[in-house]
């Protein structure tokens, strides 16, 4: 059985967002603050580059016990036996990533009821489910769902559910409403001013994992 997950405040990695500073450093900071899950986004690397870069995060999130998923290239997961992989629908075809990942934890993006559905029977352990609102972090993410239709895909979801896009602070608390697992965030963490203290005004919003959440 696999240990429970706690999704409950997910930093993604953004590159554009580091403004110099070491990513792993960043992210012990946003571990020691209260960020319970990493995922290793890089857009523009290649293998290689993706891969060290990997390595070196990989060995902190090992030491501070969050599992480390990866974005996207699932050759990469396994390279750096990654706890995890998240896919989206132009990636590798979920049911290969399945396959090719048992043990690990495969996360899938959704925007409709019917993706979730799709998700849930081709075995993905948890959906990102969003953008919920409009965010200038990801160009093609796709129109806003707003937070009713979060709730529409949460509450048709037998997986846990984790929200993205453009989520703070100020509006975390009614994404938490819909029943969501927990909160994947990029800008209202990495370009916070202060990372720490962004992680502490999050932290009390975003709830312990669910019984539910697997
Ligand atoms: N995926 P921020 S929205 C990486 O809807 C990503 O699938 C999305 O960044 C999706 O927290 C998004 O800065 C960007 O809005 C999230």
């Amino acid at each position: 059985m696999k240990p429970r997950i706690d999704y409950s405040l997910y930093l993604a990695t953004g590159r554009a967002f580091l403004r110099g500073r070491d990513l792993a450093a960043v992210v012990e900071e946003a571990v020691a603050a209260g960020v319970t899950l990493v995922q290793l986004r890089e857009k523009t690397a290649g293998a290689r580059e993706f891969y060290e870069i990997g390595r070196r995060l990989h060995a902190v999130t090992r030491r501070l016990r969050v599992p480390l998923i990866i974005n996207d290239r699932l050759d990469i997961a396994l390279a750096l036996d990654a706890e995890g992989i998240h896919v989206g629908q132009d990636d590798l075809p979920l049911e290969r990533v399945r396959a090719l990942a048992p043990g690990r934890i495969v996360g899938f993006s959704v925007q409709t009821v019917a993706d979730a559905e799709f998700a849930a029977r081709t075995g993905a352990d948890y959906l990102g489910v969003g953008p919920v609102f409009t965010t200038a972090t990801k160009a093609d993410a796709g129109d806003a769902l707003g937070v009713e239709g979060l709730r529409r895909v949460v509450a048709a979801s037998p997986l846990p559910c984790v929200a993205i896009g453009g989520i703070t602070p100020a509006n975390a608390e009614a994404v938490m409403a819909c029943g969501v697992a927990g909160c994947c965030v990029i800008s209202a963490l990495l370009g916070a001013p202060d990372l720490s203290a962004a992680v502490t005004a999050f932290r009390p919003i975003v709830r312990p994992p669910h019984p539910r959440d697997g």
